[in-house]
């Protein structure tokens, strides 16, 4: 990549495009849309966009499903309309970034129809074929191989049946993804998020027990042996040419991986989605086996990447994306009496540690996971999939209510709450997956009339954000109580200037004299989700000081 750095700067927001807005009521979001929302995005002050999939899609998984990387997906608009998005865009100084999801094709994508034909296809080799399956599964639950009768042979889908596993080891495939990737930021965009990057390497030897999702010695199998490689490759031939970034999803990537993926002379990506802190109420980071939550965990989890990244690597700073259910009411906090306090607290606590920051769309006005009357309501591929298969295993009912609830990627995926009308603004006829009664009072409309919202408050941390960039850029980092049970404070610390975050994760008043340590700074506070700073914490209150000498 060139030797850019903007992405350190950034402040990245999430659309997903099937939720955001719908401009021509059929109940699906679509670019139109988009474009009717950037001056809300302008004004939230954020400077760049990640846009899941909009690209031609049979949407089986609502367009992580890719038949024609070239197209828009008509529902979404056209070609046309995704140009005017993206010069809208940059005449508002936001940037854009595309996702790339590059491990898989759609069933559906012509690649995948001529491999299927005849095992001397010239496309057979861009799949990944064998006589016989091992015993992998895939991330949805299901066996990872699927039998084709065509040619008596199954093909690797470590997503759904209808996504079928790419071969990177076909140097034509590799070819072609450098050219879908040089078509889009010939067009104009500024950067990709990259779906489970790393994932493209496989194992050549294919062996039993050797899934990528299955723990061995302690460490997930997952990166595989050439994905170094093929990362520098891709920069070498093409990112270099632009001025651009990359954010791998790179799922079970620990520490060391994140170093070698991101180091900046290494050439391969700008940062990575790790997701180590969003396991900390899960068992072997599998979201379904839920884990009460421990804020001592939370805190060490973040430290590690915190403390190891300090030198060299980069990493983004998430609560929620599509995947992740919404985070008030996660963590600890409260999605009820204190909703609003919860969401100013995480964002506080979150933004200010080191890393870029990503909003997902619907964050900042606070957000809850989807009301739902039954389980049915939940229709995410993955939901359904994976509750098969705990309804075949001995698990209690409740077991499963609980952990589908607290799992579904719908939870985040519910449409946007623009106002309080029937289909909460997101559109004026039924939206493809329901709102939630709560747009009554979650909405952005209510959001701008209210001073004291969460909107509100996230638009002035960005302004405080931005204020302060050197500190949050470059300061040292340091967890003052990492053994508390309640308290997150940490300090971000450039040579006498100090931002001191003090965040109660509890619902009960707690004391905290931290402020006694710095008794030769003058102190300022910058942000408070409550009218009052003492060392009395009240529930969730969370205070962002600055400290001088
Ligand atoms: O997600 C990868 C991924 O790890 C998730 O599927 C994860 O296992 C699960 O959803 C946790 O909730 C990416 C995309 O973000 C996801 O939407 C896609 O379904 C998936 O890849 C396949 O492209």
């Amino acid at each position: 990549m060139k030797n850019t750095n903007w992405f350190k700067d950034a402040i990245i927001y999430q659309i997903y495009p099937r939720s955001f807005k719908d401009s021509d009521n059929d109940g699906m979001g679509d670019i139109k849309g988009i474009i009717e929302k950037l001056d809300y995005l302008k004004e939230l002050g954020i400077n760049c966009v990640w846009l899941s999939p909009v690209y031609e899609s049979p949407m089986d998984d609502n367009g992580y499903d890719i038949s024609d990387y070239k197209k828009i997906y008509s529902t979404f608009g056209t070609m046309e309309d995704f140009d005017l998005m993206l010069s809208e865009m940059h005449k508002r100084g936001i940037r854009l970034i595309m996702d790339l999801v590059a491990n898989h094709t759609s069933d559906e994508h012509y690649w995948f129809k001529e491999s299927k034909k005849s095992k001397d296809n010239p496309y057979r080799d861009y799949y990944i074929w064998k006589d016989k399956p091992n015993n992998w599964t895939g991330f949805f639950g299901e066996k990872a191989w699927e039998y084709d009768e065509t040619t008596d042979s199954y093909y690797l889908h470590l997503f759904g049946k209808k996504q079928p596993d790419v071969n990177w080891e076909n140097e034509l495939v590799r070819k072609e993804y450098k050219d879908i990737i040089k078509f889009w930021l010939d067009k104009g965009v500024d950067g990709f998020r990259c779906d489970v990057i790393n994932l493209i390497s496989k194992d050549q030897r294919y062996k039993n027990g050797l899934n990528p999702l299955i723990l061995v010695g302690k460490k997930y199998y997952i990166n595989g042996p050439r994905l170094h490689e093929y990362l520098n490759e891709i920069n070498r031939d093409v990112l270099s040419n632009y001025d651009c970034m990359t954010v791998g999803e790179t799922v079970f990537s620990t520490l060391d991986d994140i170093k070698l993926l991101t180091k900046e002379d290494r050439n391969e990506l700008s940062m990575v989605f790790n997701f180590d802190h969003t396991s900390v109420d899960n068992y072997l980071g599998v979201k379904w086996l839920m884990r009460k939550f421990s804020l001592k965990r939370f805190k060490k989890t973040l430290d590690k990447y915190q403390y190891g990244l300090k030198d060299e690597g980069w990493n983004s700073l998430f609560y929620e994306n599509h995947d992740q259910r919404r985070s008030v009411g996660r963590f600890n906090t409260d999605d009820d009496k204190y909703r609003v306090e919860s969401a100013k607290l995480l964002a506080t606590t979150m933004y200010f540690l080191k890393g870029t920051p990503f909003i997902y769309q619907g964050q900042e006005i606070g957000m809850t996971n989807m009301q739902v009357n039954s389980l049915d309501d939940f229709i995410d591929i993955e939901t359904i999939n994976v509750r098969k298969t705990m309804n075949s295993l001995p698990l209690t009912k409740k077991y499963i209510d609980k952990s589908i609830k607290n799992g579904s990627r719908d939870n985040s995926r519910v449409p946007m709450h623009w106002d309080d009308s029937e289909y909460a603004g997101f559109s004026n006829s039924k939206p493809w997956l329901k709102v939630n009664e709560n747009k009554s009072f979650i909405n952005v409309k209510q959001s701008q009339n209210d001073p004291s919202s969460i909107l509100n408050y996230y638009k002035k941390l960005i302004k405080v954000y931005k204020e302060y960039g050197d500190i949050v850029r470059d300061g040292i980092y340091l967890d003052l109580l990492p053994n508390d049970k309640k308290l997150f404070t940490y300090e971000r610390r450039l040579d006498d200037k100090i931002l001191l975050v003090v965040s109660n994760f509890s619902n009960s008043n707690i004391k905290c004299d931290i402020l006694d340590n710095y008794k030769e700074f003058n102190k300022e506070v910058l942000l408070n989700n409550y009218d009052n700073a003492s060392n009395e914490l009240k529930p969730y209150q969370s205070i962002l000081y600055y400290l001088t000498k």
